[in-house]
């Protein structure tokens, strides 16, 4: 490949973009070339700690499979390289044809995982704005968006990571920190160090459970009733904070009504958790509160009542005291920063953006259309058709839910680009795909809300051809005619310069400070003294705005789909997308190292089923539901590492893709999230 150094300096400090934790890593370079990659010792997040994918980005960005040249796709399916002036130019020419025909909203923009919040989101939200459309997409519609409404909807809010270090009492929710958020390991160890007590709650013996000193493993979808039953508990047995709740909370009384059918019994029954352990949780809480730290994972919103789950236990950490304190639900303050955005100067309501009539919490606090309802528009079934498409980042065609759908739904349209390392099974369906930049050839502005800190990573790298998200959007918008009026900058330190104007801080003070520059001190208990961000300014126990848009007031708990609908055909559930510490969703599998270690899919099932079965370790067996099928081979995992009657599936395989048998139709009425955990299947020999 050929490579030049964008830094002469032989070491360069950047943040790790391998995943959204951002750890501060050095980049080492000899003779322009990354040679090594180590933590940064100082960093506030890592703290001289690195996970084996941050060292993975030498392999990401000297892979023999990237593309490195701009490809258009052929009538006869095969793809030819072209050079970027003339994709571009090409690519503009048939937004305008979509846009003359069926008007601008028949174009949107779809961004992933792979760029994570902020700047690079923005830039995308931008872009379609000023093109004229609403229809802005992410993989957000299935992560993430459920947790944060949870939380807004009771605090205003969302909660960026707790400080577990300072908790006396740790309660994870569907949340493999090992594999998923690896910093969190070592505040768990300063805080057992101290004596504080875990809880993991998950139907699957993932690695944290190990350590617990309560390991329950409810059946999955019924995390409501446990927290529920908790605030029962916690409510009769008056071991809340009256005070708090009196002065600075909204629908107690209703909440504390509702909560009476939560008997450690009825618990039992929904979850399959044994009462007399929804006691002993309720006694750990009391010992601990208010240094009670509860993390719900997406084992909790992948499911069609997640949002309430969430808000469930949102609810249960402000009763037991702990909003705004450093291990609790800590509101953080924003940076007064510039946004990229444009929702105030072009809101573009009256265009109709996709899925907002449907889940309109999704769109009025997000901003975001619903993935699943417009796979419908690209398939000629909406309102008005959706016929281009720029995805950056994502991989819908492996981890959207529904894959027969999604590949049909992106066949269908006239124009499809793809801005990607890979030919992903994604890009493959696309008419043009774009090589993409990594972290390392970018510059951008990140944020640490748990520690009011901003940061500035700078361009280490860079290859020929290749140019950032930045300068895709900023090339389009030129051609689209509106890039004078929205994206003027030439470059992404002129943009940073932008969004810092109002703050002050200037970029040559964020240089100085490769460590982050805290833009703010820390306070708690914020709420002493001003309103929450809620409508009313307070805990919002239940929530008139969603009784407005005739929705559940209070975080009620409905059985998941699983057990509402019991089926002989069906006696399995399925929960897909446990993270394995190498792969990142559907990235890694083309590092040979990391496959090595992972060489195949693997469905985990009970040993007791699968001898009922006559299923044996590896054999190749057919998973069942009611969207579609998937073979894969089977491995009998010890008893107690998954409940019985529960399967589950990594979600990222290319080969073996789970999302064929997952359900798009099963949606969250809140957030519209997908029902990934908690699929109703069968099991078939071959
Ligand atoms: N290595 C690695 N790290 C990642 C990612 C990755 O792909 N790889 N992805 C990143 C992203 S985008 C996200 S959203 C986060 C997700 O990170 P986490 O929220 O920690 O999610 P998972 O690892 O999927 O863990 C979910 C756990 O929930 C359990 N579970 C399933 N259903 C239920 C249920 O109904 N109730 C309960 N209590 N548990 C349930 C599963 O068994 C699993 O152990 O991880 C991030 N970090
Ligand atoms: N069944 C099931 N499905 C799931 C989940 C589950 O648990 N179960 N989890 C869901 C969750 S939480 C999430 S977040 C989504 C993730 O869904 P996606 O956003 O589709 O995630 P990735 O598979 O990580 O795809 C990211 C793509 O971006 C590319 N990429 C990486 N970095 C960059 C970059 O800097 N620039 C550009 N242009 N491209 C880059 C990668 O090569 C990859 O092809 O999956 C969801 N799907
Ligand atoms: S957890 Fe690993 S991949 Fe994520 S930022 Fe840190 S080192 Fe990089
Ligand atoms: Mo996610």
């Amino acid at each position: 490949m050929n490579v030049r150094a964008g830094n002469p300096k032989e070491s360069v400090t950047t943040l790790c973009r391998m995943c959204d934790t951002r750890c501060g890593v050095h980049i080492h370079k000899k003779d322009g070339i990354i040679v090594d990659i180590t933590p940064r010792e100082a960093h506030p997040v890592n703290q001289g700690r690195m996970c084996p994918r941050g060292a993975a980005a030498i392999d990401l960005f000297y892979h023999p499979d990237r593309i490195l040249k701009p490809l258009k796709k052929l009538s006869d399916g095969t793809f030819q390289e072209i050079s970027r002036e003339q994709a571009l130019d090409e690519i503009a020419a048939k937004m305008l044809a979509i846009k003359k025909e069926h008007g601008a909203r028949s174009v949107g923009v779809w961004k992933g995982e792979g760029v994570g919040f902020f700047q690079q989101e923005e830039y995308v939200r931008r872009f379609i704005h000023a093109f004229g459309s609403p229809n802005y997409f992410s993989n957000d519609s299935a992560c993430y968006n459920g947790r944060y409404f949870g939380y807004s909807l009771v605090t205003g809010f969302w909660n960026p990571f707790p400080e577990f270090s300072e908790a006396g009492l740790i309660l994870l929710f569907g949340t493999n920190p090992p594999m998923c958020h690896p910093p969190f390991m070592r505040e768990f160890a300063d805080a057992r160090q101290n004596g504080a007590k875990l809880v993991v709650i998950d139907p699957r013996l993932n690695p944290i459970a190990c350590y617990a000193d309560i390991f329950a493993q409810p059946y999955p979808g019924t995390d409501g009733a446990l927290g529920w039953g908790l605030i029962r508990y916690l409510i009769e047995t008056k071991n809340y904070d009256s005070e708090f709740v009196d002065r600075y909370s909204i629908g107690f009384e209703k909440m504390a009504h509702y909560a009476k059918k939560f008997t450690p019994e009825y618990v039992e029954e929904q979850s399959g958790i044994y009462a007399h352990v929804v006691d002993d949780i309720a006694q750990l809480i009391i010992k601990s509160r208010p240094r009670v730290s509860i993390f719900p994972g997406s084992g909790l919103e992948h499911h069609e009542n997640g949002v309430n789950n969430v808000r469930t236990l949102a609810a249960l950490g402000c009763l037991i005291g702990s909003l705004d304190i450093s291990c609790g639900l800590f509101w953080p303050e924003d940076l007064e920063r510039r946004k990229l955005t444009l929702y105030d100067e072009l809101p573009l309501l009256d265009q109709k953006p996709i899925g907002a009539d449907k889940f309109p919490v999704l769109y009025e606090l997000r901003k975001e259309c619903h993935t699943m309802t417009a796979m419908d528009y690209m398939l000629g079934k909406g309102e008005y058709p959706l016929k281009g498409l720029i995805v950056t980042a994502a991989n819908p065609a492996v981890t959207h839910p529904n894959t027969r759908k999604v590949e049909e739904a992106l066949g269908n349209l006239e124009l499809l680009v793809v801005n990607d390392f890979f030919l992903t099974p994604t890009a493959k369906l696309a008419h043009y795909v774009l090589p993409a930049a990594t972290f390392l050839e970018r510059s951008e502005l990140h944020y640490n809300f748990k520690h009011h800190m901003v940061f500035l990573t700078e361009k280490v790298m860079g290859i020929p051809g290749v140019h950032g998200e930045y300068m895709l959007w900023h090339d389009l918008a030129h051609r689209l005619g509106f890039g004078e009026k929205y994206f003027p900058w030439p470059n992404e330190d002129e943009v940073n310069r932008w969004i810092l104007e109002p703050t002050g801080i200037r970029l040559e003070d964020l240089r100085r400070h490769s460590g982050g520059y805290r833009y703010k001190p820390i306070r708690h208990k914020k709420y002493l003294t001003q309103p929450l961000p809620t409508p009313s300014g307070k805990v919002e126990f239940v929530s008139p705005y969603l009784k407005k848009l005739g929705l559940a007031e209070i975080p009620h708990y409905i059985p998941p789909y699983h057990l509402r609908h019991k089926r002989k055909e069906f006696p399995f559930v399925l929960t897909t997308g446990a993270r394995k510490s190498l792969f990142y969703h559907s990235r890694h599998q083309n590092i040979q190292r990391f496959r090595t270690v992972h060489p195949t899919a693997e469905v985990e099932i009970h040993p007791q089923d699968a001898a009922a079965l006559g299923i044996k370790d590896n054999e190749v067996i057919r998973v069942v539901s009611e969207m579609g099928s998937l073979e894969i081979p089977a491995k009998i995992v010890n008893a107690a590492e998954l409940r019985q009657g529960v399967i589950e599936i990594y979600h990222g395989w290319e080969e073996w893709r789970v999302n064929f048998v997952t359900h798009d139709d099963i949606n969250d009425p809140i957030s519209g999230f997908p029902l990934l955990k908690g699929v109703p299947v069968r099991i078939e020999k071959i």
